[in-house]
């Protein structure tokens, strides 16, 4: 034991540690900033898969079993919701006349409202359903395989536009707004402005209190707002001048705010003209003046950051479960297709080149619907530890839907590209999601930078721990056996395959390897880059896309496991799409983590940002034509 401590202590110099501890809070912010001291938080116990794997360790209590929550009366409710959303959507509901008039059908809006589609989780006594999260999420996935245009519109009124008052709400707004926007009213989420897209914090519409102290009086304007021309009711956000009962000092905060349009001086501009999900109307609003009764704060003053943030969390997973529909539909047109499609005398489908497009999209649709329905099933039991997952499913299924559709439109071909296909239309609604709801590019830093400060706050903790040995002998050892074990290849990565269906065994050691090259991977930054982590982003966007890689493979042998243990009628063809998924996914994850670590790579970083600044600085390409004409 003596020996395994004298050498770990040698292994982890006081200087490294130093440098863990510096990058214990990071901030998204001081990527591009970098001017504040970071704070140092305590670590919590977080029960995340992805947050730990930072840590190189398996959580597996959120991923493992695949959740299973519905009650056999959930499932009869939403048997019952299931058969009229489809019919209304085969029968009633017309998107390439919604596209084509760029607003939903009268008789759609009204056959929706009537459904109750809405309030999917408007609690029942307030006016709406009350569904459950993966009640949700089912319905949902019907809307994506039918109109994404009107998907924005019930998204945007029910996944953001008052999501905040029911996450949010005092007992008293909840009563008061709750049945309007069950019956009627629509919704929106107004956060974004001219000069404040993925920096959220940089809003600049702001709310004074009145000198009596009963309204606060809002001034300014937001852009590209979902149902922004059509809501009577918005959750805004607005910076107020919040002071510090402790210091006295006063700073401005966020804080969320209900605005009713009958307030006065709320107005919008007309439609954007948009590329696509034109059924959905998006426009500016704009706050003149407006009074609105302190009692219309929303979680508090100063509290609308985080307000703006948990509400967006808490919606991601409904993008993947409408994507995953999506990609149903798009699979399912390219497949009638290629079954029927006879070029150099035989049915396309039965060509290789068709079969790897064909495998491709149907274990893409797989790995999404399954992310899906496992954070849904997590937010479900009441985990709080699932921003993370969301954010990967939302930056997943956007990509994933847009290489379906693609691919789909490919496989038809000529007819493919034809508007009456209905997929040019799909393709064009396809391409706002890889934007909206924080765009992928910024989730994909947010996850790598929340999980390394996950990891940092851990290493501070071994820090603290060293300057007190004696107390803290057992997390200390429990440290040094792990660094130990590894430098003489006695400790083996975090198993998983205990945890699967033995059928899918040698996949989940593909898994385990992953995760713990993962979280040295994590650790060699934090020690090479201390706090300047944050302005590596090269590096941050390969970690990112490991941590997608081995979240996805996780949750589809979680998913496929459960199949195989209950005898799903599809189960094999379930255990080939994780066991294909998992294995490409975790060659992409180590290919990733090599390049982080290769001198080749870091030099190409460095080249692709010289390619960048040379174009930039030349407003545009800054090579000269071959013919030099
Ligand atoms: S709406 C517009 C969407 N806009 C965005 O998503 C904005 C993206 N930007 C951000 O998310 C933030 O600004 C980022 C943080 C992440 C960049 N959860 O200093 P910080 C905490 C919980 O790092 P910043 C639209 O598009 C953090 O821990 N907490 O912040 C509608 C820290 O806490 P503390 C979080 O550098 C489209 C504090 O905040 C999170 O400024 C219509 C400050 O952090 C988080 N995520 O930037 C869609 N992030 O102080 C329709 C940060 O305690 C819906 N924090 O340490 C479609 C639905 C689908 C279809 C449905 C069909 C029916």
């Amino acid at each position: 034991m003596f020996q395994v401590a004298k050498l770990c202590r040698s292994k982890i110099p006081a200087s490294e540690i130093q440098r863990f501890i510096s990058c214990s809070t990071i901030n998204l912010s001081k990527t591009v900033q970098n001017a504040e001291k970071p704070k140092q938080s305590a670590p919590t116990e977080d029960y995340s898969f992805v947050m730990n794997i930072f840590r190189g360790q398996l959580e597996g209590r959120q991923v493992f079993p695949y959740p299973n929550v519905l009650n056999e009366e959930q499932r009869e409710t939403l048997q019952m919701l299931v058969d009229p959303v489809s019919k209304f959507f085969e029968e009633v509901n017309d998107p390439a006349k919604n596209d084509a008039e760029e607003k939903v059908e009268e008789k759609s809006m009204a056959g929706l409202w009537e459904l109750g589609a809405f309030a999917l989780q408007v609690p029942q006594d307030l006016g709406g359903l009350g569904l459950t999260n993966t009640q949700y999420a089912r319905l949902v996935e019907i809307v994506g395989s039918h109109d994404l245009g009107v998907g924005i519109t019930l998204g945007a009124h029910q996944s953001i536009g008052f999501k905040a008052i029911l996450l949010f709400g005092t007992p008293e707004q909840k009563a008061k707004y709750l049945p309007r926007v069950s019956s009627g009213e629509f919704a929106a989420f107004c956060l974004t402005e001219p000069s404040s897209g993925s920096d959220a914090g940089s809003i600049k519409t702001r709310a004074e209190l009145s000198p009596d102290g009963k309204h606060y009086i809002m001034n300014g304007s937001k852009i590209w707002i979902s149902n922004g021309g059509m809501a009577e009711i918005m959750t805004v956000y607005a910076k107020t001048p919040v002071t510090d009962k402790k210091t006295g000092k006063t700073v401005d905060k966020v804080t969320a705010f209900i605005v009713e349009r009958s307030f006065g001086g709320v107005t919008n501009g007309p439609p954007e003209k948009k590329m696509g999900i034109k059924a959905s109307n998006t426009a500016e609003v704009y706050y003149d003046n407006v009074k609105i009764p302190v009692e219309n704060v929303v979680g508090g003053v100063g509290n609308g950051f985080k307000v703006a943030m948990n509400v967006l969390n808490n919606g991601r997973f409904g993008m993947a479960a409408a994507l995953a529909g999506t990609m149903k539909a798009c699979t399912k047109k390219a497949v009638d297709f290629a079954t029927q499609r006879t070029q150099f005398g035989a049915k396309i489908d039965s060509f290789g080149a068709i079969q790897e497009k064909i495998a491709r999209m149907a274990t893409l649709q797989y790995v999404t619907e399954s992310m899906a329905y496992m954070i849904s099933g997590n937010m479900d039991q009441g985990s709080q530890h699932y921003h993370l997952e969301a954010a990967i499913s939302k930056c997943f299924a956007s990509e994933a839907a847009w290489y379906v559709c693609d691919e789909a439109i490919q496989i038809m071909g000529g007819m493919g590209f034809m508007k009456e296909t209905g997929l040019e239309r799909v393709m064009r609604d396809l391409r706002i999601f890889r934007i909206f709801e924080g765009t992928n590019d910024i989730l994909r830093l947010f996850v790598a930078l929340t999980g390394i400060q996950y990891a940092g706050a851990h290493l501070k903790e071994l820090q603290n721990a060293f300057k007190n040995p004696t107390a803290n002998l057992g997390l200390i050892f429990e440290e040094a056996s792990k660094r130990v074990g590894r430098k003489v290849g006695l400790k083996a990565p975090p198993p998983v395959d205990h945890l699967v269906h033995k059928e899918l065994a040698p996949s989940a050691k593909l898994l385990s390897k992953s995760i713990d090259a993962f979280g040295q991977s994590v650790e060699m930054v934090l020690i090479k880059y201390g706090k300047n982590i944050v302005n590596e982003q090269f590096i941050l966007n390969r970690l990112a896309s490991a941590t997608f890689d081995i979240y996805t493979s996780a949750v589809v042998l979680s998913r496929a496991s459960e199949s195989l243990k209950n005898g799903v009628k599809t189960a094999n063809h379930e255990k080939l799409m994780a066991e294909s998924w998992t294995l490409e996914a975790c060659q992409r994850a180590d290919l990733n983590l090599k390049s982080i670590a290769s001198g080749k790579n870091l030099d190409n970083f460095v080249k692709m940002a010289s390619i960048s600044k040379t174009v930039c600085q030349n407003n545009g390409i800054a090579h000269m034509n071959p013919l030099n004409i």
